[in-house]
């Protein structure tokens, strides 16, 4: 084992900065500015290699939903490994933990949902999407249907697929994205909105984006839509009621594939096994990683509704696959997990208990000086920081009031993450009552804190 008691915490820095380039970083302003060197977790809780001790509001990067040390997880594991540790699912093979895991899969999905092709992550899983929607029209004679809508500031990966369907303008400025085919609309984003319209008549407007777009594409030419239910990584925003039942009608209207994408809201983050239960709706494509195995190992995947795969499984070979598609060790490690969230009652624990605490709780915030709006859904929750309550004018420029709140925050003992001027968490399922309150009353600390950094 690679013991953290090996070294001083100014070591693994200096030995990071040498050697470690960090995703989605600036590398020579993070050396400059130092990493921050994690130990080790327990249930709710990290540590850093000095022992400082912190409640992750973030679920390592919204996947531990079960909580950090689960034994049951470890075990599975190390059986597997034992076992069998890797086998492939190519050339008429197959094995025990990835049948038992597409079962389970089978079990908690959306109704209909029956099939699932397994990936090490959710950015192949969404470049799977690309590959099979437009496999699956071919095979259903209309192979003129390839293209995808998604929308601006959506975030499906880093591969070439996956950042291509994300509609992160920082993102598709590196590498020649985004790839042919893809059209982003507008997304659901309601703070940010400073027109007229009602929460509703909003949600209505901005899934209307998706029919005029159809309309100005040509509807022959669609393939799919694809969103998350709630986007993430670009400030837990979260649509209003009125929005997904009409992006479901209109992809029912034009006959095109509706694909969610819950890598994040996924294995009960919203108090459902899945958002797409939560807001009723019926995916042809559900793309699932993260709280799969609650992080603990990659794995990845694409649900698929019976009526799309049949018209794959009776389409002949499907050229796509990886060397760790179903991967026994992960997979023997996802089925656990998906047991644990079962049988311990995890996801309900979120819909009864933890859900309606923490939108109590994370609610107050809104009387904080600097809180424009507290919202929360499930056990994902995002805070508006803004310069004047009033008028909801953002701090400028972009970004730094966030920064210096979540540099704060990690101070005070628990970990947020900043999308420009938005605080988001996204704890882990088993959070009790009593964590949550530890939670809202160190985000007020913080809050406190970051206000009088400003003056
Ligand atoms: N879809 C969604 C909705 C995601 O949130 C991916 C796909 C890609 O999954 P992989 O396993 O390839 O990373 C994600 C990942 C952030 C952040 O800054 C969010 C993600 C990844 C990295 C950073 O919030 N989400």
């Amino acid at each position: 084992m690679i013991r953290s008691s090996d070294r001083s915490y100014e070591a693994w820095q200096r030995a990071d900065a040498a050697h470690y380039i960090h995703p989605f970083s600036d590398s020579k302003a993070l050396a400059a500015k130092g990493t921050r060197v994690i130990a080790r977790g327990e249930g709710v809780y990290i540590y850093d290699v000095n022992g400082h001790k912190m409640l992750d509001g973030m679920s390592g990067l919204w996947c531990v939903n079960v909580g950090y040390g689960r034994t049951e997880l470890i075990e599975a594991a190390r059986e597997q490994m034992t076992e069998l540790p890797f086998y492939n699912s190519f050339f008429q093979c197959t094995h025990p933990p990835a049948i038992r895991l597409a079962e389970l899969l089978s079990e908690v999905a959306p109704r209909g949902m029956n099939h699932v092709f397994f990936t090490s992550s959710g950015s192949e899983a969404n470049d799977t999407v690309i590959r099979m929607v437009r496999h699956y029209w071919a095979v259903a004679g209309q192979p003129n249907r390839t293209v995808i809508i998604s929308r601006e500031n959506a975030y499906h990966g880093s591969t070439m697929g996956g950042g291509s369907l994300g509609g992160m303008a920082y993102i598709h400025k590196q590498g020649g994205l985004p790839i042919p085919g893809i059209e982003h609309i507008s997304q659901p984003y309601y703070f940010d909105y400073r027109g007229n319209l009602s929460a509703d008549e909003f949600g209505i407007e901005r899934a209307r984006d998706l029919e005029r777009r159809i309309e100005a594409v040509g509807p022959d030419k669609i393939a799919a839509f694809i969103g998350e239910p709630i986007q993430g990584a670009g400030g837990v925003i979260i649509p209003p009621a009125s929005y997904w039942p009409e992006v479901q009608r209109i992809c029912k209207k034009y006959g095109i594939l509706l694909v969610v994408d819950e890598v994040i809201t996924g294995f009960g983050r919203t108090g459902e096994w899945f958002a797409s239960q939560y807001y009723g709706l019926d995916p042809d494509l559900l793309v699932m990683a993260k709280g799969m195995s609650s992080g603990y190992l990659p794995i990845g995947g694409v649900m698929v509704a019976d009526r799309v795969a049949s018209v794959i499984i009776d389409g002949g070979d499907f050229n796509h696959g990886f060397t760790y598609s179903g991967h026994p060790t992960c997979a023997a490690v996802a089925a656990r997990n998906v047991e644990l969230l079962r049988d311990e009652r995890i996801v309900e624990h979120v819909r009864d208990v933890a859900a309606p605490h923490l939108a109590k709780r994370w609610k107050e915030l809104e009387d904080h000086p600097l809180v424009g709006e507290a919202r929360t859904l499930g056990l994902l929750g995002a805070i508006e920081l803004v310069a004047d309550k009033r008028t909801k004018a953002r701090f400028q420029p972009k970004g730094r009031v966030g920064e210096i709140c979540r540099d704060l925050a990690v101070r005070n003992g628990v970990v947020m993450r900043h999308v420009n001027e938005s605080m988001i968490i996204a704890p882990p399922l088993v959070i009790t009552k009593a964590q949550i309150d530890e939670l809202v009353d160190k985000a007020r600390v913080t809050l406190d804190a970051t206000r009088s950094a400003l003056t």
